[in-house]
Parts: structure tokens; sequence; C-alpha cells
């Protein structure tokens, strides 16, 4: 038996379909899902259109976190359409306050060895527990629900020995931006990231969880760690001491790829607007003034982070021109904070202390000052998220957040002094309150409130495609790009005739009347397309407008998928040269009745051919051809049901 990294232990134990070669697709079978309120209402949308009475998971969970403001009825309607779904189909809602997916999946549902799929991209946070956690578009997530197998390409295994220890005031954050630093936002496609080594033994699991969170941001389809004594503990605060297991790697297992950090050379590190693998170092950016600090997200707000926090605020007051938000990650962690008194600190220096939820990290509330510069403990830094199109916003971890907030500067944390010691109590106070189990709920009634629109209908891909290039992009273009985020446009997540009309709205004002107007056309791309969220609104709305092909130099994973599920074909230039040849308004035509492994785009402006590439899977293609996912899922699920 060949020695096995942790990955690829717990694949084999979920493995359905394929061989565990790299590169080569494989089918898992999904244990648990989750879902947040910004992608579940469209997963919702579709699963209910698959035709099952009960999901067929072990463990599924919806959770509202993101759209939160209610500004008027919308957010409120998806709310309620989700407990409804969630009571029907035997699903754990999570109710509106409780806290951010990922934070409350970790602390109260996450299991060594299982392997869970997540309607959002930092699902691999519970790769910090040892698990096989994975982002994915709500379709996919649906179809897990619906018991179907995930389809993926084998991962790479990257490696990643860790050695030596943390010094105070150096934390987890700046590990993952030192991991950025090594493989930037595109390095970790197509690959797992396992941590091993001594190191991993004085990382908390919510340290662990920072540091897989953000290895979303290197595109990398998932991170993991062992599961060991410091699991144990973890799971034993939470009083689920029954759900640990040992995992780890065989001890000579052989990575694809491998890197070592020594945790000791590391210093505090900071992303650079406007990504979150412009790193450097604190001490080289010191005095810049600081607007704005936002302590919180899924990446940064557990009661380890928020301790930190407290201890370092005691007693001192924000500085006079910093605005300091902080936002926990769970109402679990705010009742542990409010118990042992930590939370007086908070209050007492001034901090804006906002709801347990996303908040201004998607743009939801507290966008900066016009040219502000603001430091999040956040993961994402993408021009624009914020709010505000020109703020400059800079990732940061806890410790540096709080010195700058004291300082009204960008200052090096290791200047705060001496650093605090935090207790961690052998059993956190716990309450499942905001939980609501299925079982519970005597009314399965799904109230749909006149935001909430049926699903459009797509057609199967025709023998041609024909259009203009409707817009031309450079490299990592992110989802925020294609449908950003931010109260206003998030608040039509159930919409997508409405939603679709934003689309690009940042990077061209007239891309959706352009569509509309053309009945579709092409979108040329750089590096990366498509990367950031696992939103597949991305997808959907470009599809809604008519967009048959993207024609990029490479995706980003989730994207793609996305694309795929809703049959627009993604496309990557044999010669990457040829992208230069493609100008704005180009009339392209494509041959796609035989979807063969190379195409040839006709540019009849130009009066050039292109080769490109259509790097799909079987099953892929006969997605694409029949117009999506869904429609093959559902003439499936029909065929399966047994005769009454
Ligand atoms: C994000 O951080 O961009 C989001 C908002 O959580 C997205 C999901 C969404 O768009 O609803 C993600 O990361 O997948
Ligand atoms: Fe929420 Fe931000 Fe985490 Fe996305 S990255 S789940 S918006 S906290």
């Amino acid at each position: 038996m060949p020695k096995q990294t942790l990955a690829q232990k717990i694949i084999a134990k979920h493995l359905v379909e394929g061989k565990m070669v790299a590169g080569q697709e494989i089918a898992l079978k999904i244990d648990h899902t989750l879902t947040q309120d910004s992608t579940g209402t469209m997963a919702y949308l579709e699963f209910e259109a698959m035709g099952i009475s009960k999901v067929k998971t072990e463990l599924s969970l919806s959770f509202v976190d993101h759209s939160m403001l209610q500004n008027d009825f919308r957010n409120a309607d998806d709310h309620r359409y989700l407990q409804g779904v969630a009571a029907k189909y035997g699903i754990i809602f999570s109710r509106p306050g409780n806290g951010i997916c990922h934070q409350l999946y970790l602390e109260r549902f996450a299991r060594p060895g299982r392997t869970l799929l997540g309607s959002d991209s930092h699902t691999p946070t519970a790769g910090g527990m040892g698990m096989i956690a994975i982002g994915a578009g709500g379709l996919d997530v649906a179809a897990a629900m619906a018991g179907e197998p995930f389809y993926l390409e084998m991962p790479k295994i990257v490696g990643i020995k860790l050695t030596g220890k943390l010094q105070v005031f150096v934390s987890a954050k700046d590990v993952i931006l030192q991991v950025l630093k090594i493989l930037t936002v595109k390095g970790g496609v197509n690959k797992i990231l396992e941590y091993y080594g001594p190191g991993v033994d004085t990382l908390s699991v919510p340290e662990r969880g920072t540091i897989t969170n953000m290895g979303a941001e290197t595109g990398a389809t998932t991170s993991i760690f062992p599961s060991d004594e410091t699991t144990k503990m973890f799971l034993e605060a939470q009083g689920r001491g029954m759900m640990w297991e040992e995992l780890k790697a065989d001890p000579d297992a052989v990575y694809d790829e491998n890197l070592e950090i020594d945790l000791s050379t590391l210093e505090p590190l900071i992303a650079l607007p406007h990504s979150p693998d412009s790193i450097k170092k604190v001490s080289e950016v010191e005095g810049i003034a600081v607007d704005q600090v936002c302590i919180g997200s899924c990446t940064n707000s557990s009661l380890r982070d928020l301790k930190i926090v407290c201890a370092l605020l005691k007693g001192k007051q924000v500085h006079e021109n910093t605005s300091l938000t902080v936002s926990a990650g769970s109402r679990q962690v705010m009742e542990n904070l409010a118990t042992t008194g930590e939370l007086e600190a908070l209050i007492q220096s001034g901090a804006r202390i906002l709801e347990n939820s996303c908040g201004p990290c998607i743009g939801i509330g507290q966008s900066p000052p016009t040219g502000a510069v603001s430091l999040r403990t956040f993961n994402r830094n993408f021009k624009g998220r914020s709010g505000t199109q020109d703020a400059q916003v800079y990732l940061v971890s806890p410790e540096t957040a709080t010195a700058a907030a004291l300082n009204g500067k960008i200052v090096d944390p290791r200047k705060l002094g001496k650093f605090p010691q935090i207790t961690m109590a052998e059993r956190f106070i716990l309450s499942d309150a905001m939980f609501i189990q299925p079982s519970q709920c005597a009314n399965k009634e799904i109230i749909r409130g006149p935001n909430i629109k049926p699903l459009p209908d797509f057609t199967a891909l025709p023998k041609k495609l024909q259009g203009k290039v409707l817009l031309k992009t450079g490299d990592n273009i992110t989802t925020d790009d294609i449908i950003p985020g931010g109260a206003e446009i998030m608040s039509l997540r159930s919409n997508i005739p409405q939603i679709s009309t934003y689309t690009f709205c940042h990077v061209d004002k007239t891309f959706a009347s352009r569509a509309e107007q053309s009945r579709g056309g092409f979108i040329v791309g750089g590096e990366n397309y498509g990367q950031g969220s696992s939103r597949e609104h991305a997808a959907l709305a470009p599809k809604y407008l008519g967009i048959k092909a993207i024609i990029a130099k490479s995706f980003a994973r989730i994207h793609l998928a996305n694309l795929v599920n809703f049959g627009i074909l993604p496309l990557t230039f044999v010669n990457k040269k040829d992208y230069d040849s493609i100008t704005l308004d180009d009339d392209l035509e494509i041959e796609v009745d035989d979807l063969k492994e190379q195409l040839t785009i006709i540019n009849k402006t130009k009066g050039t051919h292109i080769a490109v590439n259509l790097n799909l899977s079987e099953l892929e293609k006969e997605q694409v051809q029949a117009g999506g996912k869904l429609a093959l899922i559902k003439a499936k699920q029909n065929h399966n049901k047994t005769p009454e």
C-alpha cells in the first residue's frame, strides 16, 4: 500500500468514481453541505427543481449571515424562504444573528475525516479540523443534497511543512499571507494545501482555520490540517469530544509539491491594495495614516482572535481619526467574551461593535470614506469590494489591525509592548438555541416573497455560436467584478433578471445593455478569470444576458465549474498570444456541433482563425450541451424514481 497524504486518505474513503491521479476527474461522496443566504436562495431554488423530498446527506445546514441589513423586504423575504425550505427538506437552519457560517460550522459541526461541500468559497475553513471541505457553486451543493457525488479534478497535493513557533504578535494570518506571497492568487488552482510537521502542534484549531480559510485566495481546491490532540481539545471545549478521531498523513507520504515555512522566522505581514497576494512586511509600510480598521470576517473572528484584540485594547482608546469596527464570528464568541468580562475593553475603547455577520467584508455597511485607507482582518481586498471604489484596503492580522486602531497609522504590532496572555476555557459557554432543527418545525410552509423569481430556463447549446466580443478584460478578473457585492446588488440574489442588469457594472456600465441588445456574445479574459467567490450569479447573469462562451488565458476553479453548470463554454487560448489579436466588437463564430478538445474560433472581423482548448470531461460536455447541469440532474432523478 503506497504511503498516503491525509487529503488522499479522506478522498480515498469518499471516492465514488475515477482514479486518484492528479488532473483526472474524480467524484466524491459528500457527507455535509452548507449554504449561506446570498448563495442559498439560488441553491434551494435549484434543489426544489430537482424534485427530492428530503436531503440525502448526513448533515445539511443553511446559514443566514451575509445580507443582513434588511433595507427593505427583500433580505427578510429571502431569510423567511430559507427557513421554510430548511424545515421542509430536513436542513438545520442557523438564524440571522447567530454568526458567520464558517466560524459556526467549525465550532458546532465540523468533524474530522468528513467531506463538506459549501456554497461559499471559504468553506475550506473546516479543513482546520482535518476535513476535505470544498467551496462550490449553489447548483453543485444542491446536487450534493440530492445525493449526487461532487465531480472535480483530482488536485495535486502540496505538502506545506511547518517548523518552529510563531513569535509574539505574529499570528496565523501572517502564515497564510506568507503562503500567498509564495503561491500568488493563482498558484493553488487545482491543488490541495496540506499542512504537516512539528509547527502544526503550535497552532490552535481557530488559527488553523484562518490558514485554511484564506487558502481559498490562492485558488486552491482546499487546505487541510491533521486532526490531533489540539483538535481533540477544541472539540472537547465545544462539548463534542466524541466526534474526534486522529487523522494524519503517513510518515513518509509523498507530496506532488513541497513547501516549508519556519514559523519562527515570520514577521507581521500585510497585503497591499488591491490583491491578497500583494504582500509586504508591516515594518516596510509603517506610518501610513489609517482611516478605518475592521476586525472580523470568517478569517479572523474566533474567540482566540477577539480575546487578543480585547486584551490589546484594554484601558486604551481607539485613535480619534480612525473608526474601528468589530464583528464577532459567532454568538458563542460574543457570549464567551461577555461572560469573562473581556468584552468591556472593546466597549470602552470606542470600537463600533457590529452584528455577528459578514458585514463590511462584502461591502454591506461600513464603506470607508473617499480615498480612505482601511485595514481589515478579512481575506479579500479587491478594488471596490468595500463599497468605496477608490478606497485603499489592506489585509492584516488582528494584532496589526489593533495596533493601527490605537495609533491611527500602520504600525508594526511588535511595538505595542508586552504581548498579553490570554486564557482559553477548557469548555466554552455553549448554546445551540439559534439553530433550528427541522424536527422542531411543525409548519413546513415555504413563503416566497415577490423578489424571489423562478429559475430561468436555458436552452440547449446550438450548433454554431456567433456574436461580438462584448468585453475584453485583463488578468485576475474577480467574481466581484462580474457581479459586485454590497447591500443593494446582493438583495437581488434570488432574482436573476434583475441582478443581471448589474453585470460588470463597475468595469463597463454599458455591458449589460449591450449584451441584451445584441442578444449575447463573447467575453475575452486574461489569466485566472473568475477568481474569488463561489457565487454562481457570476455565471447565471452573463448566461441570462446571452453570453455564449468566455475565451480566457486560464480560469479559476469554482467559476469554471459554474460556467459549465449553466451552459457557458469556457475556452482557453492554445497560444496565449492570440489574446492580443482579439479586440472589442470583433465578430466571432465557433462551430460547436462536435465538442472536441480543440475548437477553432473564426474572427470574421480580422479574417483570422484562433485555436482554443475545451478542457472538459465527457460529463461536463454533456452538461454544456444540454444548456446546463440542472436539466440533466432532473432527468436522472426522474429516471431513478421508483413507481409509487
Ligand atoms: C465572498 O466572500 O465573496 C462571499 C460573499 O462570501 C462569496 C459568496 C457569495 O457571493 O455569496 C464567496 O466567497 O463564495
Ligand atoms: Fe462572509 Fe467575507 Fe467570509 Fe465571504 S469572506 S463568507 S463575505 S466573512
